[in-house]
């Protein structure tokens, strides 16, 4: 204990409740020696792990790590939301009583850092000096040291702000503990891992992996599940898995905010990142604002939705990432930039780094590459020649100051005003490219009612949506009802209502190809989007909700769109949407005390379509 406090008062760390819980769990976890970490420690870090070959060189100023086999994406079904009120059990949470999980975890995690070095990472989950600073702050305890490097990329990490707090008690504790990754029994009936948010005591107990959201507690752990459950408790925010984007008109002058929800891995990073396309010249810049995290509250001054993006870095999706697909990523990844891949291909001799998309075919010299397993692809079987060379969900990790488009403002504490809100999944059919709500009730609903397309036997019935309300069903943390509830609330005492509007950019023809090209040019329906709000178009006004009509998406340049196709990703196609709105119906109906708002809107919409089908 002595030891410890000496480490703390070397490092600076004044705050006497972060330093009982750091002596508190570094004598639990049996840690042999404590850490506190800042952001000017990367560099030494960087060098710690190279030599321990935890990281390789992936070129000047890139490092290239390998997860366990085992451990390769969040779970789902081991993470729980724990409180101590089991009214807060909802439909999504997985929600267990915390006098259950507390112990659980602390039993799994006692003794399991011995001969570890426990890593003190004092956080902050929002631009310094934001109204929702105080619901932002945390400290990691982590015993993984690329773990750290992760959240020096994707949160602003220092003492300064867990010593400055006003409530010095007021402070989300995460405590991640590898464990013997060999031996968790993931995905069996023994599996260990548990991945735990204890909401009302503001604890985070994760167990069992050191990947992405499972391991970086301040993103998806703290930025969305504990946080939703702050920002209902509170009443004062909401905290969503959102994209963030600026749009400048250069013509104009004008510049527009736009947040939204796309289930994981539906294309938040790349929309956040779009170029304007060649076609419409330099007027529309596109600045990035977040692609994954956004907190929004009502300013009580000018009664507008704000919104900030609590995180600093992006986590994006390697897969398909190029020069056309998307541009602005590839900089933001390049060389110098201090970026970690995980689990991409990777070539030991000349550090080159690969991933399936990155370019049409893989390297035709194989020599040098290993898999995201690390096994050569030159010794590959013929059973193993197909099998992609960078994992699916294999990804990079690299700060928002280097993305190309990074918003001039976007270290502003008061955030950005926001005019609309999107909703979109990967829906093959139905959905069009673009259709917009203006009624708040609405556009809660449609929210509510988002999903994406089953992918697996498992995951769902073909035909029928995975719903993932908000995008945030892996991330809810009180019940679905409470949920919509606190949407109306604080949505509604806006002054000046976002519009909302529910967006697809992957609706096929028979022959599976996409109707619409997507990337880039998914910039146009926002650009109608924004028109409309202005007045400046009026759009069809159809059962589900407001569709440009053909002449007014700017399609400059797009000479390759199928007139046929844009027909079809424009229309509505009424007997779908009423088998739809069944399926809606039953899914709305497993959520308790829905607002009557929600249920009026649903029935609404059902009675235009059977309006529109006689
Ligand atoms: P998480 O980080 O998991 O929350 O995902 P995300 O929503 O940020 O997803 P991301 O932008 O990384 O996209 C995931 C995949 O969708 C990538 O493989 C993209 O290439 C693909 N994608 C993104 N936008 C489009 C599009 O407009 N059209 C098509 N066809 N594919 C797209
Ligand atoms: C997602 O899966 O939605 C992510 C990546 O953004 S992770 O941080 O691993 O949750
Ligand atoms: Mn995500």
């Amino acid at each position: 204990m002595a030891a410890i406090d000496a480490v703390l008062d070397e490092a600076g760390l004044t705050n006497e409740a972060v330093r009982s819980y750091v002596k508190h769990w570094a004598q639990h976890t049996g840690a042999e020696r404590v850490e506190v970490v800042n952001a000017s420690d990367d560099a030494r870090l960087i060098r710690e792990a190279l030599e321990a070959g935890e990281l390789l060189p992936a070129g000047k100023g890139r490092y290239y790590s390998r997860s366990h086999p085992k451990d390769t994406a969040r779970s789902e079904e081991r993470t729980v939301v724990a409180t101590n009120n089991p009214d807060d059990k909802g439909e999504y949470n997985n929600w267990r009583p915390a006098s259950e999980m507390r112990p659980m975890l602390e039993e799994r995690m006692a003794g399991k850092s011995a001969g570890k070095t426990m890593y003190v990472v004092p956080y902050v989950m929002a631009p310094p000096g934001s109204p929702l600073q105080a619901f932002a702050t945390g400290v990691e305890l982590t015993d993984t040291r690329t773990v750290v490097l992760h959240m020096i990329r994707m949160a602003r990490v220092g003492v300064q702000y867990v010593n400055e707090l006003a409530d010095p008690d007021y402070f989300v504790r995460g405590v991640h503990v590898t464990g013997d990754l060999d031996n968790l029994g993931q995905g069996t009936a023994d599996d260990q891992r548990y991945f735990v948010t204890i909401a009302d005591e503001r604890t985070i107990l994760h167990y069992g992996s050191s990947y992405g959201g499972n391991a970086l507690l301040g993103k998806i752990a703290h930025g969305l599940r504990q946080a939703t459950y702050d920002g209902w408790a509170s009443g004062k925010f909401l905290a969503e898995q959102f994209l963030l984007l600026g749009i400048t008109d250069k013509e104009t002058g004008r510049t527009y905010h736009i947040c939204g929800g796309m289930p994981s891995a539906s294309g938040k990073t790349n929309l956040a990142m779009i170029l304007s396309p060649d076609a419409l010249g330099d007027r529309y810049q596109v600045h990035f604002y977040g692609d994954d995290i956004a907190w929004l509250w009502v300013d009580e001054e000018d009664g507008r939705v704000y919104a900030i993006n609590p995180e600093y870095g992006a986590f994006g999706v390697a897969k398909d990432t190029n020069d056309v697909t998307n541009p602005t990523a590839v900089e933001a990844i390049s060389e110098g930039t201090g970026t970690i891949f995980t689990n991409v291909a990777y070539n030991e001799q000349t550090q080159d780094v690969w991933w399936e998309g990155k370019s049409k075919t893989p390297p035709a010299d194989t020599e040098g590459w290993r898999d995201w397993k690390g096994q050569l692809i030159s010794e590959r079987s013929e059973a193993e020649k197909d099998e992609p060379w960078a994992h699916p969900n294999s990804r990079f990790t690299t700060t928002l100051a280097n993305i190309p488009n990074i918003a001039p403002d976007y270290e502003n504490p008061k955030g950005v005003p926001v005019d609309a809100i999107i909703f979109g999944g990967r829906t093959r059919d139905r959905e069009p490219l673009i259709r917009a709500i203006t009624d708040l009730p609405e556009g809660v609903y449609d929210g509510l009612t988002l999903g994406a397309e089953a992918t697996f036997a498992a995951e769902g019935t073909e035909g029928v949506l995975r719903y993932d309300p908000m995008s945030m069903r892996p991330f809810m943390a009180y019940p679905e009802g409470a949920y919509a509830a606190h949407w109306l609330k604080v949505i509604g005492a806006a002054k000046e209502q976002p519009v909302f509007a529910h967006v697809n950019w992957f609706q096929r023809g028979e022959d599976g190809r996409f109707l619409w090209p997507g990337y880039r040019d998914n910039l146009r329906p926002l650009l109608w989007l924004m028109q409309l709000r202005n007045g400046e178009v009026t759009g069809r006004q159809t059962p589900v909700g407001i569709v440009p009509t053909k002449d007014e998406l700017q399609l400059e340049g797009m000479d390759d769109l199928r007139p046929d196709d844009l027909e079809t990703i424009l229309s509505i196609d009424v007997p779908r949407w009423q088998q739809e709105m069944a399926h809606r119906e039953q899914h709305l109906s497993l959520f308790r005390d829905v607002p009557e708002e929600i249920w009026a809107a649903h029935r609404r919409v059902s009675e235009a379509l059977d309006a529109e089908a006689t």
